[in-house]
């Protein structure tokens, strides 16, 4: 039986997780990079869906390059990605870039109860920064990007190295993830973790997740019986029981 393990920090993913990022604005970002380029590929939601298995922007751009020929492939997925980056910092900084509803709540009740907090993403530095100084000033402790590691996602060591750099055990921590990929990570660095699909993951399947929610606010529905916490969605309380909890996988 598992200690009952007291919640000291929560390592949040950022692409579907904190933020609807991948549809509305890496997407459009990497078929304007396509266009500045004349290449002629358009990547649609679905095929992007697909290309998401790729962690990594670059390495994404990389093997669809691959697969269709190129020669030159280092430099034009260099190319391309910084073009892409900066569409996507100018969607970021724009009107249309948000957060998941109640994710902002949530970090704002875990700073209250001194929970502290940090970032595990595949995402680029250059643009995980500006989107958390933007979105959650000097709230988080501990940032990990794409940029910060040899291996990423699925690979645990995003996780392993946030949690060294947070100096904890997992049993100290919670992730938070959108995508089995994220899930497989967490778990692999003996995290658990609270599942929010979003909307390139919500038919996937989570078997290893202490809890699969839809997102982060008050479900009518929610039908639970063994984390009756949840029903009134994802605060800093319940996620320290969901950590505590016996019964969680
Ligand atoms: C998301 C990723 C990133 C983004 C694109 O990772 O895999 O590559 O899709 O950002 P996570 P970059 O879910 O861990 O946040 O182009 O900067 O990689
Ligand atoms: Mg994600």
């Amino acid at each position: 039986m598992r200690a009952a393990a007291v919640l000291r920090a929560v390592i949040f993913d950022i692409d579907g997780t904190l933020a609807e990022t991948e549809r509305a604005g890496h997407l459009p970002a990497f078929n304007q990079a396509f266009r500045d380029h004349d290449l002629p590929y358009r990547w649609s939601t679905a095929e992007y869906g697909r290309l998401l298995r790729t962690t990594g922007g670059r390495d994404r751009l990389r093997r669809y390059l691959l697969a269709r020929g190129h020669t030159e492939v280092e430099a034009l997925a260099d190319s391309l990605h910084r073009a892409k980056t900066e569409h996507f910092l100018r969607w970021l900084h724009g009107p249309r870039a948000g957060l998941r509803p109640g994710a902002d709540e949530l970090v704002s009740g875990l700073r209250a109860a001194g929970v502290r907090l940090a970032v595990a993403t595949c995402g680029s530095r250059v643009w995980v920064d500006p989107f958390l100084d933007r979105f959650f000033p000097g709230s988080f402790d501990v940032v990990v990007a794409g940029d910060d590691v040899r291996r990423r996602k699925p690979d645990p060591e995003p996780y392993r190295t946030a949690l060294d750099r947070l100096a904890l055990e997992p049993a100290g921590a919670l992730a938070v993830e959108d995508s089995v990929t994220g899930l497989e990570a967490a778990r692999g660095a003996g995290l658990r973790c609270l599942v929010v699909t979003s909307a390139y993951t919500r038919l996937q399947r989570f078997p290893t997740a202490s809890a699969v929610l839809p997102g982060y606010l008050a479900m009518d529905q929610f039908d639970d019986p063994d984390r009756p916490y949840l029903k009134a969605g994802v605060t800093a309380d319940a996620l320290a029981r969901l950590h505590a909890d016996p019964l969680a996988a």
